[in-house]
């Protein structure tokens, strides 16, 4: 019998990229909510279990991995049976990593948490000027990944079927939407989002879905 604990807060777009695997290969989990707006990350009791501080940490029988990459490749390797998230072929799956890394190493980091939280405390940073720091970066990443997007993409970001790539865009494009970013400029993201959230499995690892929901966000199917 697997053991699978997901440490996770509801709004933690690279813990929703992992919620999303976990769903499409039908893997049961339970949920360690940790609160990133009370800064449960930052207590010692989480240091012990993610030593930056940071989610998700997937704990697969008692063996903790953080980073999201990492954790859906495990999962990909460890539960080879299940869902395929990336292509068979190595060229196929690295455009699949490629479009992680876009919003993992290029989008992502550059808009998260602790970022916003230094931009304003030590370079004066207004609450408006830190939306619009976020909306360049990610206007920049979209930008890229529109470019990518149009020689690969089907219904999904790769093709037809839903690959790590989507479990990447949709996260990122759910951040996008709260910091207002123009989304008409990127039609074919949209198209994908679209689709994605048509998945079940996806639509359930959103951030209206989670235990940790707060009950005026929460979403009903
Ligand atoms: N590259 C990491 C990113 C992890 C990460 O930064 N997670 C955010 C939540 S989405 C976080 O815990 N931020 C805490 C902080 O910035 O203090 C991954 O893919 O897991």
């Amino acid at each position: 019998m697997e053991n699978l604990v997901l440490y996770s807060y509801f709004r933690s777009s690279a813990s929703y990229r992992v919620r999303a695997a976990l769903n499409l290969k039908k893997l049961p989990y339970s949920t360690k909510a940790v609160n990133l707006k009370t800064a449960e990350h930052l207590l010692p009791d989480f240091n012990k279990i993610s030593s930056f501080s940071e989610l998700p940490v997937l704990s697969h029988n008692g063996n903790e991995i953080a980073q999201s990459v990492a954790i859906i490749n495990y999962l990909e390797d460890t539960f080879p049976e299940t869902y395929n998230l990336f292509p068979k072929l190595s060229y196929d799956k690295a455009i699949v990593l490629q479009m992680c890394e876009v919003v993992n190493s290029g989008i992502h980091p550059l808009q998260n948490l602790s970022v916003g939280k230094k931009l304003k405390s030590e370079h004066s940073f207004s609450v408006e000027e830190a939306i619009a720091w976020n909306v360049f970066w990610i206007n920049k990443g979209f930008t890229n990944f529109e470019k990518l997007l149009a020689n690969f993409h089907g219904d999904f970001c790769f093709g037809n079927e839903i690959t790590a790539a989507d479990l990447f865009l949709v996260p990122q494009v759910y951040n996008a939407k709260r910091y207002k970013v123009d989304m008409t400029q990127f039609p074919i993201i949209s198209k994908i989002e679209k689709n994605c959230l048509n998945n079940v499995d996806i639509k359930n690892a959103s951030p209206g879905f989670q235990e940790d929901t707060p009950e005026e966000l929460k979403e009903h199917l």
